[in-house]
C-alpha cells in the first residue's frame, strides 16, 4: 500500500483542487500581507501545450507556491493570447469558425494545465483576448490614444506576405522571408495604416532600461539596440543646379572636409523628382529599390553588394565651399536619419567600399596625430584618439571636441545643428485580418470640417465594443475579410448621422499582449479596463517569466503601453515588471523541439507514463532554468523512481507522525533539541536543516531549482540510510516527524500532488500550500566536523578532519599528525605555519 501510483493520486487531488476555486485566489489588497505578482507569459491557444510551456509554467508554479508558503499574498493568473492568424488558417482548412476553434483549444489546454497541477486563479483572473469583454478595452485605450495624438493614420510601405495575405511587422520578416513561411519572400506595399506613436517615448524607453537591474542584461542590450539612439548632427548642403538643399545626418561631422560625394536613398523625394524627366535615372533607381528591398526595408544592409548611380547634380559643402557630386546608393536607408548622407570614404567602411567601386576620391582628414603622415591604412575609423588634419581652420583639433565645435559653428551659420536619431519607428498596428480587435473608427462620406484627417471619425465610448461579426467567410485571397461583410462595414457616422464605413482592418495581436497583465488584477470589471487601486496594489509585476524570443517586441510594446496608461492616469508605475526571467529552450537530440524536426515530446504522454509531478520536477531538475534543457525520457523515469522512494518512506512513517500530531493536539511538534539526539538523529537533522537553508536561498536568489532538487535527493538518501535506525527506535519519534514534515513542505513547490497526498497521510492540518515554509536552524545545520586542506609550500598535501570549533593549535596539531603530511615532512624543517581558522593550513618548509 506504500506503492507510488501517480495515476491514482494526481486525478484525485486535481478534482479536489478544482472543487475549491478559492484555493489559489489572491486575497484583497487589504489583507495586510506583502504582495507578490508572479506572472508567466500567456500562451497562444494552439490546442496543445508543448514542453516549453511545461517548463515555463513549472518555474512559475514552483515560485508562486514558495511565495505563498513564505506568507505572501500571491497573484498567479493565466489567460490566452487568443487572436491571430492560425485560427483563420484553421478555418480555411477545416471550415471551423475561428471563435469555435479557439475556444475549443482553450478548453483543451486548460485541461492539460490542470493535469499538470498549475496553481492559477482561473475563476478570478482568466482572460481570453478574443472575447469582447477583453478586446473592448483595446478599443477603449485606442480611442484614448487617438484623443491624445498617440494613434494616427499614415500611408506607408508595409511588409506583405503573399501567403499570409497580410502585413508583417519588421520583426516578422526573417532573412527577407515570412516568419511563418520560411520559403516565401516578403513584398512591399503602400497602404494607409494606423500607427501608435511609440517614438514619443523613445528616450524614456531607453533610459528606463538602466533602472531595471532585475532584467537580464542581454534583454536590455537587445532593447537598447532596437531603440538605437544615435547622437549626431544635421548639415544642409545646397544643391548647385536648383534652389533646393539636401539635409544629411552624420555622427562624424568632424570628418566633413573628407566628404567626396553626397549619397541619397533611392526613395529620397529629390530622387523621385529628378527621375521624372530622366528615364535612365528612373530605371536604375527602380532596379535598386526592387533588388535589395527586403534588406533595405528591414535595415539589414550590412552585407549587401553596394550599387549606385550618379544624378549628374552637385552639392556645396558649407564648411569649405567644395562641390560634391550627388549619387543615389542602395546602402542608404530611406527611413533612417534623413535618408541622405555625406560620403566620407577615408573614414567610413561602407563609403570606402563604394568609392573604390566607382572611383570616387578618398581623402584623409583625421589621423592618430597632427603630423598626419602615419602610414595608417584607410579607411581609418578611430575617433577617441584622433585629430583633424587637412581640415582648414579646424586642423589640429581633437575629433570629439571638433564634433561639438563644428556643430555649433553650423548652427551659428544656419546650416545645421546637433540632433538625435532613433532606429525605433512608430508601431504600425493595422492588420488586414479577421481574427483580431476591430479598430473603432469610421470613415464618413461627409468630409467633416475640422475632423482630421477629413472624414475619419472616432466612435464614442458608448459605441464599444465594436463586435467582430460571427458570420464571416474566410478565403485564401488577400485583403481584409471584414471588408466583405456589408452588415459590418455599413454604419452611421456618430457625428452627423450620415452613412459611414467602418475601418475593416484589425489590430496587431501584440496590442492584446501589451497590457493583459493589468486586466488580470480586475478581470471581471465591466465598466473599466481595471480598477486603478487594484492595479496600483499589484504593480509592478514582481516576477515575469517567459521565453527570450519576446525580449524585443512584446516587452518593448508592454513598456510603451505602461507609459501611455500612466500618462492617462490609469496607473502609477512606469515599468510593467520589476524582474524578468527568460528560461532556456527545451531541446531533444540537440535541436529545438518542433514538428518539422519530428522530435516533439508530448507532455500528455509523459504525464500518462510518469505522472505530472515527475514530468514537472524533471523540467526543473534537468538543467538550470536559464539554460537549454535536453529532454531525456530516462531522466523523467529517474525522477519518477526517486519520487517513488520518497513516497514509500514517507508513507511508511506517516502513521508514526500522525500519532504524534494527534497527541500534540494540533500544537507544533516540539522542536528537536540537539541534546536529546542520538548521533544518527543529529546527523539526519543536520542534513535536513542544511537542505532547508540551501533551498530557501536558491529560491530567493538565482533559482537553481536543479540544485534544490539535488539537495532534496541527498536528504532522501540520508533518510534511506537512517531507515534501519528509525525502525530500531534509535532516532526519536519527534525527529522522525520533523524530518518527514519538512521534507514534504519542501517538496510542495516541485511535486504538489504527491506532497499534498503525503501531507494528508501524515495528518497535516489545513492546505499544504498555505503552511509556513520551514525555517533552517543554523545550530542544527552546523557540521560537527569540517575538512581542512593542508598545504606544504602552497601545494595541497592532504585534507584533515577536525571538530568544527577547533582552535588554531588543534588544527595545526591535526595537520602535523596526519600520516601523509608527516611523510612529506621527513627530513625537512617547518619554518612557518599559517592557519586560516576553519579554512586551511599552510606549512612553509625548507
Ligand atoms: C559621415 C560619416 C563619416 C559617417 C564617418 C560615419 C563615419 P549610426 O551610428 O548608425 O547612427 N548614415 C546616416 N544616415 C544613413 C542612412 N539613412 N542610411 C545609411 N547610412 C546612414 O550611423 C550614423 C552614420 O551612418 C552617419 O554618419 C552616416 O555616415 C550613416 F567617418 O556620416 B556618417
Ligand atoms: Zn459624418
Amino acid at each position: 500500500q506504500n506503492r507510488y501510483n501517480p495515476a491514482e493520486i494526481e486525478p484525485r487531488w486535481q478534482a479536489r483542487w478544482d472543487a475549491d476555486p478559492s484555493l489559489y485566489a489572491a486575497e484583497p489588497h487589504s489583507s495586510g500581507k506583502p504582495k507578490f505578482y508572479c506572472l508567466e507569459m500567456l500562451p497562444y491557444p494552439s490546442g496543445q501545450l508543448h514542453m516549453g510551456h511545461v517548463r515555463n509554467y513549472s518555474i512559475g508554479d514552483a515560485l508562486a507556491r514558495f511565495m505563498w508558503m513564505r506568507g505572501y499574498n500571491v497573484l498567479h493568473p493565466m489567460g490566452w493570447d487568443a487572436f491571430g492568424l492560425p485560427a483563420e488558417n484553421a478555418a480555411l482548412k477545416n471550415n471551423t469558425p475561428p471563435r469555435e476553434w479557439t475556444l475549443k483549444n482553450i478548453e483543451q489546454m486548460k485541461v492539460q494545465m490542470r493535469r499538470i497541477g498549475l496553481s492559477y486563479d482561473w475563476a478570478g483572473t482568466e482572460v481570453a483576448t478574443c472575447l469582447p469583454e477583453y478586446y473592448r478595452w483595446n478599443q477603449w485605450i485606442f480611442l484614448k490614444m487617438v484623443e491624445n495624438d498617440l494613434a494616427y493614420r499614415k500611408s506607408s510601405k508595409v511588409n506583405w506576405c503573399p501567403k499570409c495575405a497580410t502585413v508583417l511587422a519588421n520583426e516578422q520578416v526573417i532573412g527577407g522571408c515570412c516568419w511563418r513561411h520560411e520559403d516565401t519572400l516578403v513584398e512591399q506595399r503602400e497602404l494607409e495604416q494606423w500607427f501608435l506613436r511609440i517614438t514619443k517615448y523613445a528616450d524614456e524607453l531607453l533610459d528606463g532600461l538602466d533602472k531595471l537591474p532585475g532584467w537580464p542584461e542581454k534583454v536590455r542590450t537587445m532593447q537598447r539596440n532596437w531603440i538605437g539612439r544615435s547622437e549626431g548632427t544635421h548639415v544642409d548642403f545646397a544643391v548647385s543646379e536648383s534652389a533646393g538643399k539636401i539635409r544629411v545626418f552624420t555622427t562624424r561631422v568632424d570628418t566633413i572636409f573628407g566628404a567626396t560625394s553626397i549619397q541619397l536613398a533611392p526613395e529620397h523625394p529629390l530622387v523621385k523628382q529628378w527621375a521624372l524627366n530622366d528615364a535612365a535615372l528612373q530605371q536604375s533607381v527602380e532596379e535598386m529599390i526592387a533588388q535589395q528591398k527586403i534588406a533595405r526595408e528591414t535595415g539589414d544592409i550590412g552585407n549587401i553588394e553596394k550599387h549606385g548611380v550618379s544624378t549628374g547634380r552637385h552639392a556645396i559643402n558649407p564648411f569649405n565651399g567644395e562641390t560634391l557630386p550627388i549619387w543615389v546608393a542602395n546602402y542608404i536607408l530611406a527611413d533612417y536619419g534623413t535618408g541622405a548622407i555625406m560620403s566620407v570614404p577615408g573614414h567610413d567602411e561602407r563609403d570606402f567600399e563604394f568609392a573604390q567601386k566607382y572611383g570616387l576620391p578618398i581623402k584623409r582628414v583625421v589621423a592618430p596625430s597632427v603630423s598626419g603622415t602615419e602610414e595608417i591604412a584607410l579607411p581609418y575609423t578611430g575617433k577617441e584618439e584622433a585629430v583633424l588634419v587637412d581640415s582648414g581652420e579646424w586642423t589640429g583639433e581633437a575629433s570629439l571636441e571638433a564634433q561639438d565645435k563644428m556643430a555649433r559653428y553650423a548652427e551659428e551659420h544656419g546650416f545645421g545643428q546637433k540632433t538625435t536619431t532613433f532606429r525605433l519607428k512608430d508601431w504600425g498596428v493595422s492588420r488586414q485580418r479577421y481574427w483580431g480587435t476591430p479598430i473603432p473608427m469610421v470613415y464618413c462620406i461627409n468630409g467633416h470640417e475640422g475632423v482630421k484627417p477629413q472624414g475619419v471619425v472616432a466612435l464614442p465610448e458608448s459605441a464599444l465594443p465594436v463586435l467582430l461579426p460571427e458570420k464571416i467567410e474566410i478565403t485564401q485571397e488577400g485583403g481584409s475579410p471584414l471588408a466583405k461583410v456589408p452588415e459590418f462595414v455599413n454604419t452611421t457616422c456618430p457625428v452627423c448621422g450620415g452613412p459611414a464605413r467602418r475601418e475593416t482592418d484589425t489590430m496587431d495581436t501584440f496590442v492584446d499582449s501589451s497590457w493583459y497583465f493589468y486586466r488580470y488584477t480586475d478581470a471581471r470589471n465591466s465598466n473599466a479596463p481595471f480598477d486603478s487601486d487594484k492595479a496600483n496594489y499589484w504593480f509592478p509585476i514582481d516576477q515575469y517569466i517567459g521565453g527570450v524570443e519576446h525580449a524585443i517586441l512584446h516587452l518593448i510594446y508592454s513598456r510603451f503601453w505602461t507609459k501611455v496608461m500612466r500618462d492617462l492616469g490609469l496607473i502609477k508605475n512606469a515599468e510593467p515588471a520589476e524582474r524578468l526571467f527568460t528560461q532556456g529552450m527545451v531541446i531533444k537530440d540537440g535541436a529545438k523541439m518542433s514538428k518539422s524536426k519530428g522530435n516533439v515530446v508530448s507532455p500528455d504522454e509523459m504525464i500518462s507514463r510518469y505522472g505530472a509531478d515527475a514530468t514537472r520536477m524533471y523540467a526543473l531538475f534537468a538543467a538550470p532554468p536559464d539554460r537549454d534543457l535536453e529532454w531525456q525520457e530516462e531522466g523523467v523515469a529517474g525522477i519518477s523512481r526517486f519520487l517513488a522512494r520518497v513516497y514509500r518512506l514517507t508513507s511508511k512513517f506517516a502513521p508514526v507522525v500522525r500519532e504524534l500530531e494527534k497527541n500534540a493536539h494540533g500544537d507544533e511538534i516540539a522542536p528537536s533539541a540537539l541534546a536529546a539526539q542520538t548521533p544518527a538523529g543529529a546527523a539526519l537533522l543536520r542534513t535536513l536543516h542544511q537542505t532547508i537553508a540551501k533551498i530557501t536561498e536558491d529560491f530567493s536568489g538565482r533559482w537553481h531549482f536543479n540544485t534544490c532538487i539535488a539537495a532534496i535527493m541527498i536528504l532522501v538518501n540520508e533518510i534511506s540510510t537512517a531507515e534501519a535506525a528509525m525502525d530500531a527506535g534509535d532516532i526519536s519519534v519527534g525527529t522522525i516527524a520533523e524530518v518527514f514534515h519538512k521534507l514534504v513542505l519542501m517538496l510542495a513547490p516541485f511535486a504538489p500532488f504527491m506532497a499534498a497526498e503525503l501531507w494528508e497521510q501524515m495528518g497535516g492540518e489545513g492546505v499544504l500550500f498555505r503552511q509556513p515554509w520551514p525555517e533552517a536552524d543554523a545550530e542544527l545545520a552546523r557540521e560537527s566536523e569540517i575538512e581542512i586542506p593542508v598545504q606544504i609550500n602552497g601545494k595541497l598535501a592532504n585534507v584533515v578532519k577536525v571538530a568544527a570549533e577547533s582552535d588554531e593549535e588543534t588544527i595545526k596539531a591535526a595537520a602535523l599528525a596526519d600520516e601523509k603530511v608527516a611523510a612529506r615532512l621527513v627530513g625537512k624543517t617547518v619554518v612557518k605555519t599559517i592557519v586560516v581558522k576553519g579554512r586551511m593550513v599552510n606549512l612553509v618548509v625548507k
